[in-house]
C-alpha cells in the first residue's frame, strides 16, 4: 500500500507539535501548513471547514481532514508499525498503552487549557482565581505520573517506549514557565531528558523556530 499524503496544520509549540514530532519520529513524508493562531486564522472559515473546533492540530490524510492529537498520535503509531511506538492490539500492553494516552487527554492536557485559557470556564474577572486552582492539580498529576515511572519506568510502559512518552513530555514542556515545572519532579525530568535526546526533537525544534525547553 502506497504510504498516505499527510498535511499537518500546525502553530510552534501548540498541540500540534506532538503530530509533528511524531511525523518526524516515524519518517512519515508530510507538508506543513502554519495556521497563525494570533492572528486567528484558526476561526477563519476556511480553517473551521478542516476543523470545527477551530483549534489546531488538524492533520490532513489523503485529503481528509482529522483532528483531535491524542487520536491523531494514535492512528500514526499503528499506521508505521515497523517503529513500534504503539503495542498490536493483541499485545498485552496495548490495554495500558489506550490508558495512558486518554489519561493525558482527558487528565492532563484539559488543565492546560484552563492554565492557558483562565477566561473559558469562568470569565475574564475570574482569571487568575482559575489559575488559582488550576497550578495544583497539574501539579498532582506530575506527582501521580512520577511516582508510576518511580514503580514501573522508565518510560510510561515499563521498558517500552511509546507514543504515549511523546504526548507527556509535550504536556510537560507546556508547564516551564508554570511556578513548579514538571521536570522537578526526578523521573519526569529523567523520562523528559531521554525523549529530548532523540534526532526527531531536534529537527522539530529547528522546523518549529523553537529554542526553549530544549
Ligand atoms: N483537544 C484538542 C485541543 C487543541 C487545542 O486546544 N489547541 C490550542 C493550541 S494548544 C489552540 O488551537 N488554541 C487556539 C484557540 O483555541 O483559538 C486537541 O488535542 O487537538
Amino acid at each position: 500500500m502506497p504510504t498516505p499524503t499527510y498535511t499537518l496544520y500546525y502553530s510552534p509549540g501548540a498541540a500540534s507539535l506532538v503530530v509533528h514530532w511524531l511525523l518526524l519520529e516515524l519518517e512519515a513524508p508530510h507538508t506543513l501548513a502554519l495556521v497563525d493562531t494570533s492572528a486567528g486564522e484558526q476561526k477563519r472559515p476556511e480553517y473551521l471547514a478542516l476543523n470545527p473546533n477551530g483549534v489546531v492540530p488538524t492533520l490532513v490524510i489523503d485529503g481528509k481532514p482529522h483532528y483531535e492529537a491524542a487520536a491523531l498520535l494514535m492512528h500514526l503509531a499503528d499506521a508505521f508499525p515497523v517503529h513500534a511506538l504503539a503495542p498490536a492490539l493483541s499485545d498485552p500492553q496495548r490495554a495500558g498503552y489506550t490508558q495512558w494516552m486518554f489519561n493525558l487527554a482527558n487528565m492532563v492536557q484539559p488543565l492546560f487549557r484552563q492554565w492557558w485559557y483562565p477566561h473559558e470556564p469562568a470569565g475574564e474577572a475570574n482569571a487568575e482565581t482559575v489559575r488559582h486552582y488550576v497550578q495544583p492539580r497539574i501539579e498532582a498529576q506530575w506527582q501521580r505520573i512520577d511516582r508510576h515511572l518511580a514503580a514501573q519506568g522508565p518510560y510510561l510502559l515499563g521498558e517500552r517506549l511509546s507514543a504515549a512518552d511523546f504526548y507527556l513530555t509535550m504536556l510537560m514542556r507546556w508547564s516551564r514557565n508554570m511556578p513548579r515545572q514538571a521536570i522537578e519532579w526526578p523521573q519526569l525530568a529523567e523520562l523528559a531528558a531521554r525523549l529530548k535526546a532523540r534526532p526527531s526533537f531536534a529537527k522539530l525544534y529547528e522546523r518549529e523556530g523553537l529554542t526553549e525547553w530544549s
